[in-house]
């Protein structure tokens, strides 16, 4: 401690609270509100169980004010208490002191620890058909599509293709993923399809006028796998065995 005066200690803590703040801002649009919140502020067990009510019932999806302000919520507790203890840090847990580490180590063990504890937490959770390896699947997925598949984007008059490949494990990633996210995307109102390339998926997006074409560009492939904030939801109902596996 003696290396870390109180000064820098109270500026580090500021800086914190406020990325908390602006986390829970961004997030206050969607289910990353709530999700925002079990990071920031922890996890009681009724948290726990309005949590699983949301993403049982899909309401994550189509969340309005009320998400929102509980995010908020989450980015205020995050600034009134956050220090460099637990209450910035992620996962649920209550570990406020100095000294008591929150990071779980890589994101996905600490997302399959976190969807473990809500399972854990759920009386009511029907253990004969949890399925963690799937859940462990698709994130595996995940990081071959986002850091492992290659994105070959062509600007078109109206819209951006976009031809994602890879090989082996990152081909079958790209395959699941690709066209399973032109689904999310339709349902929130983009204009997306995709087509089957031998290597990969190409996934076309037209512009609109709620999704203009120098947004889409500026978007690319990424930006654009992560509209909707759907993974939060469907992470818990894969480990849950209520996930159509794809
Ligand atoms: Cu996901």
């Amino acid at each position: 401690m003696s290396k870390f005066p109180w000064k820098t200690t109270l500026a580090v803590a500021a800086v914190l609270a406020a990325t908390a703040y602006a986390f829970a801002q961004i997030s206050s649009g969607g289910p990353m509100g709530m999700h925002g919140q079990m990071q920031l502020g922890g996890m009681d067990a009724s948290m726990a169980q309005m949590h699983q009510q949301m993403m049982q019932g899909q309401a994550a999806q189509n969340s309005g004010g009320m998400h929102g302000g509980m995010g908020m919520q989450g980015g205020m507790q995050g600034g009134m208490h956050g220090g460099m203890g637990g209450h910035v840090g992620m996962h649920g847990q209550h570990s406020g002191t100095l000294g008591a580490p929150a990071m779980p180590g890589q994101d996905a063990f600490g997302t399959i620890q976190e969807v473990v504890q809500i399972l854990q937490a759920d009386p009511a959770n029907d253990w004969s058909k949890v399925n963690i390896g799937a859940l462990r699947q698709h994130l595996i997925d995940m990081n071959e599509v986002t850091l492992r598949a290659t994105a070959a984007e062509r600007v078109l008059d109206n819209g951006i293709e976009i031809a994602v490949t890879g090989e082996g494990r990152t081909l079958e990633a790209i395959k699941r993923m690709v066209p399973a996210h032109v689904s999310e995307l339709r349902e929130i109102g983009w204009n997306a399809r995709s087509d089957d390339l031998a290597n990969g998926v190409k996934l076309i997006v037209t512009a609109s006028e709620a999704q203009p074409l120098v947004r889409l560009k500026a978007l690319g492939f990424m930006g654009i796998m992560v509209q909707g904030g759907h993974h939060q939801p469907h992470h818990l109902m894969m480990a849950r065995g209520e996930f159509p596996m794809h």
